[in-house]
């Protein structure tokens, strides 16, 4: 057999003891990160914040090829695209959305009261954001998976206004896919507008006087959803005037697997993220060297025979993606903290303990039989999750994503006197008196 260019890049770590953060800079990664691509979003941005709908349809034409006729999309071609649906598609998005929704549904916080002392409460309240803006790609490949994944978990929140945004494309003559406005249809969402990337981001943000029909959009207060870097870049530049989600950029898979792992799988699950983006990073952390070789050779199987096998090799061979050799699960498991990737996968033995020890992922798929593809799509988990290490701090899209916790402090005379004495020593203790003596006046004479 020919010596052929392997898929992967081998990173040995096994004879190095590393620190978290030595870990973290030893492991493959992107070159273009959100940091850079805001510099280059951020004219975009500006300029639909100056300049409204006209900087979006402007931007359209030069990153989507298309001018759309209209931004917001008109109601009947919402209901033309419900009706014109595949019914297996229908049938599956509907499975999907069924499925999340149950997981939701539990999610559902109810208002937790606590008598802190008698006569003194505290209530937690959680109260939706009021109006959220979902974004749905539709650059390199359509999501309308996406849809369900935004809009049921907002709507179990009990958001009032969900407007969604997904890119014009030239073929449906500046309108979004047809599979992303009937998912909007069976899911109720009647405010869509015509709009990707950066510029869809920032007129979420800052809303438009005029869409260009003679119509206002009300900016947003919330922006979710999952896209490309400059997506995730725009998402960072508008954070503040609005709240955000986890940075869901460029999609990764790391996969922690021992000599129990089926290669086939292991390598099929590499290339299903691959297949997103040349950017997407596949990630291999393992302690048997006999896997890896077995994985490279079904990856020399595999790709060759799936459709976007160029963007999958592209991805595969980029910086971002790699085969990391430690000396044993301990080790692997400390790699996979460190890196803390938007989706791991555990194919070891006893997966389930190995997953327990897992701290920093944005989703965790634990065995043979959970690949991330059924994450994608139909396990009930939601698939916009944090990329790039953000999983360090942040977590995927889920009910307590679109809700507020408001504080309700009720307190009655007897408790404030129970309180009075910790309250007002603080207060001379960080020299603001005036805090004191608010207390103290409810007590004088
Ligand atoms: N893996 C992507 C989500 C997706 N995959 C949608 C297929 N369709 C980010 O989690
Ligand atoms: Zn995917």
């Amino acid at each position: 057999m020919s010596e052929r260019e392997p898929f992967l890049t081998v990173t040995d770590l096994r004879e190095r003891t590393l620190s978290a953060a030595e870990l973290v800079a030893a492991l493959p990664r992107a070159e273009l990160d959100v940091a850079s691509a805001a510099e280059a979003v951020r004219p975009v941005v500006e300029d639909v914040a100056a300049r409204g709908a006209e900087a979006v349809l402007d931007a359209s034409e030069r990153f989507d090829g298309v001018r759309p006729e209209q931004l917001r999309v008109p109601a009947e071609a919402l209901e033309k695209a419900l009706a014109e649906l595949d019914p297996a598609i229908r049938a599956a998005l509907e499975e999907s959305a069924a499925r999340v929704r149950a997981v939701d549904t539990a999610q559902v916080r109810s208002e937790e009261r606590v008598e802190v002392v008698p006569g003194g409460t505290v209530t937690q309240r959680w109260v939706p954001v009021r109006r959220v803006g979902l974004y749905v790609p539709g650059g390199r490949a359509v999501l309308p998976s996406s849809v369900v994944m935004n809009v049921v978990p907002a709507q179990v929140a009990g958001v009032e206004q969900i407007v969604l945004a997904s890119p014009p494309q030239k073929e449906f003559g500046g309108l979004p896919h047809p599979t992303v406005l009937a998912a909007c249809a069976l899911l109720g969402v009647t405010e869509v507008i015509a709009a990707g990337g950066a510029q869809a981001i920032a007129l979420l943000a800052h809303g438009a006087e005029d869409l260009g029909d003679g119509t206002a959009l009300p900016g947003v207060d919330l922006i979710t959803g999952p896209g490309n870097v400059y997506v995730a870049a725009a998402k960072r530049l508008v954070r503040g005037k609005v709240g955000i989600d986890s940075e869901a950029g460029p999609t990764e898979i790391a996969i922690l697997a021992d000599d129990t792992a089926d290669p086939a799988f292991v390598a099929a699950d590499l290339i299903s993220q691959a297949e997103h983006d040349p950017l997407a990073a596949s990630v291999l952390v393992t302690p048997s060297p006999s896997l890896v070789d077995a994985v490279e050779a079904e990856l020399a199987r595999q790709v060759p025979a799936t459709l976007h096998h160029e963007r999958v090799t592209e991805a595969l061979r980029g910086p971002q993606s790699g085969v990391v050799l430690v000396a044993d699960l301990e080790q692997g498991l400390a790699a996979v903290n460190a890196y803390g990737a938007e989706h791991l996968e555990i194919q070891t033995a006893d997966a389930a303990a190995v997953a327990a020890r897992v701290t920093d992922a944005g989703a965790v798929f634990v065995g043979s039989y959970s690949p991330v593809s059924l994450g994608d799509y139909a396990a009930g988990s939601n698939h916009v999750l944090p990329t790039g290490g953000t999983a360090r701090f942040s977590g995927g899209l889920g009910v307590q994503t679109f809700l507020r916790g408001i504080h309700v402090v009720e307190y009655d005379r007897a408790a404030l006197a129970g309180a009075r004495e910790a309250a007002t020593t603080l207060a001379i203790a960080e020299g603001l008196p005036a805090h004191g003596e608010a207390i103290d006046v409810r007590f004088a004479g």
